[in-house]
């Protein structure tokens, strides 16, 4: 087991769109592994594997509060197969764009198709955060950031923030108050 390093934009692999898993060996096992301390040591809910450089359709998950027992989830080749009309806005954030959140409108519920370790194929229907975070996670596998669900006013603004500091070699700071762009005008 090892944490590795997350991938933050502009990185352009995070533009992947990520190959099925054909077949789940020793090798997706240990990536699992791997996911799941880096997902810990972040800390982060959730990590698609593009996030740490492997463009295969794996994702780990554990929405556990902080006082409970871990509940590692892992969600190999997720597909949804239904998404409700109803929508619910969440705010979000992504461990690829730290220090930024922002409220992202998604569909309420989702039924989700996956298979787990043992290669055996689940559908479950999935409500509230454990939706939107599977909703966040399959967008990965297929190259697409929650900042792709904001207004291109906001996405700019942050794209070009994370430019800016990674010709600089900078860590990105959060935005300030009026660098934000107001909401009515967002
Ligand atoms: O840690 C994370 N928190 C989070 C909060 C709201 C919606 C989605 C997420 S996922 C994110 C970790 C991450 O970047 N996963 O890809
Ligand atoms: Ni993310």
């Amino acid at each position: 087991m090892a944490t590795r390093d997350i991938l933050v934009i502009p990185d352009k692999r995070l533009r992947l769109v990520s190959e099925p898993v054909k077949t789940i060996d020793k090798d997706i096992r240990a990536l699992v592994d791997d996911m799941l301390e880096t997902m810990y040591a972040a800390p982060g809910i959730g990590l698609a594997a593009i996030q740490i450089g492997v463009p295969k359709r794996v994702v780990t998950m554990d929405l556990a509060k902080k006082d409970e027992p871990k509940q590692p989830r892992v969600f190999i080749n997720p597909e949804v197969m239904f998404a409700s009309e109803e929508k619910s806005a969440y705010e979000e954030g992504c461990l690829s764009i730290p220090e930024y959140y922002e409220e992202v409108e998604r569909p309420l519920s989702v039924k989700v198709k996956y298979l787990d370790l043992d290669g055996k194929e689940h559908v479950i229907e999935a409500t509230g955060l454990l939706a939107t975070c599977l909703q966040h996670e399959i967008d990965h596998t297929n190259g697409v950031l929650f900042i792709d669900h904001i207004s291109k006013l906001k996405r700019d603004m942050v794209i070009k923030k994370f430019k800016k500091a990674a010709k600089r070699g900078e860590p990105v700071k959060p935005l300030s108050e009026d660098e934000k762009p107001s909401h009515h005008i967002g």
